[in-house]
């Protein structure tokens, strides 16, 4: 299926402290996404990088949460970009910029569903708060935030409603959560296939369970694919790398899994960081992810 692609980049770094992810999306785009988008016969149109503000080399800290009002102000940017996108009836798809950039983007993006569904792909729950986080980096909260728990500016982003509800929520991938997460995790019943069920099941049962889940429940199925859910064996260019990950492969068949089964409305990657990488392999990675989500095949 043919799609109208909008593409974001998101620069986004201040959701933890190393320098690079704002790169992110322009080594996504310089490995040559826009154009395999283009030979997929997709009609694609880049609305370039969002402005992402903060005060030079001063670090501000409220509530333990490391550059709050920040990221609080670039979200706000991102959740209307994000909203305009769905509401042109365009595929979102955006590229980032570490994981704090979806709090902008689901908060934007959930306006027009009543159930979105969410697939997180990531060594991480993201499910922290600032009681929660061992580091006081929102990055580690994204998910927290759009399920409507947290500080409450994170959670009223683009409207005060949760964005996700917990029972539309997947994540794939887990390795890495912390007590906090866990306890969340069970107190929500939210539907975990961590390292350890996908190489008890598979990549491919994992994918289609994840499917057929979230189906009929949700009315429409946002990706996050935080790049360090990969192992890093694979995509070095990433801040916080938690061995013991799928492979490219893995990945890129879960992506087409996706692909065939036509149910997702918007998509991220997020967490590349050049300056962490090794000749770009991330955001080649990345680049190629994307190329399978809307359909290359390798025949
Ligand atoms: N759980 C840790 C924290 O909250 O600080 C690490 C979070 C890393 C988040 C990455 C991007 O997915
Ligand atoms: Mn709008
Ligand atoms: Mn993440
Ligand atoms: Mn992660």
């Amino acid at each position: 299926m043919k799609k109208n692609i909008s593409i974001i980049g998101v620069p986004m770094h201040l959701g933890q402290p190393r320098p690079g992810t704002d790169l992110g999306p322009d080594a996504i785009r310089h490995a040559g996404v826009v154009d395999k988008l283009k030979r997929l016969q997709h009609d694609v149109e880049d609305l370039g990088n969002i402005k992402i503000d903060s005060v030079a080399g001063e670090e501000q800290r409220e509530d333990n949460l490391l550059n709050l009002q920040s990221i609080i102000d670039a979200s706000t940017i991102l959740a209307e970009k994000a909203d305009d996108v769905v509401a042109a009836d365009r595929f979102p798809l955006l590229f980032g910029g570490d994981h704090s950039m979806a709090i902008g983007s689901l908060a934007g993006i959930s306006k027009h569903y009543e159930n979105l569904g969410v697939i997180w792909y990531d060594a991480h729950g993201d499910l922290n708060d600032s009681a929660t986080s061992p580091s006081g980096n929102i990055h580690g909260m994204p998910l927290a935030a759009s399920l409507g728990i947290g500080h409450q500016k994170l959670t009223n982003v683009h409207g005060e409603q949760p964005k996700v509800k917990p029972e539309n929520l997947v994540i794939i991938g887990a390795r890495d959560l912390d007590p906090g997460e866990k306890e969340l995790i069970k107190e929500r019943g939210i539907k975990v296939y961590s390292m350890r069920e996908v190489d008890e099941f598979g990549m491919e049962q994992v994918i289609q369970e994840t499917i057929a889940y979230l189906k009929d429940r949700t009315d429409g199925i946002h990706l996050s694919l935080d790049l360090d859910g990969l192992d890093p064996m694979e995509t070095p260019g990433v801040g916080t790398p938690v061995e013991g990950g799928p492979s490219y492969r893995e990945t890129r068949h879960a992506l087409e899994l996706l692909h065939d089964a036509d149910v997702l409305t918007s998509a991220e990657f997020v967490e590349v960081n050049p300056l962490l990488d090794d000749k770009n392999k991330t955001g080649i990675v990345a680049a190629n992810l994307i190329s399978a989500l809307f359909g290359e095949t390798l025949k």
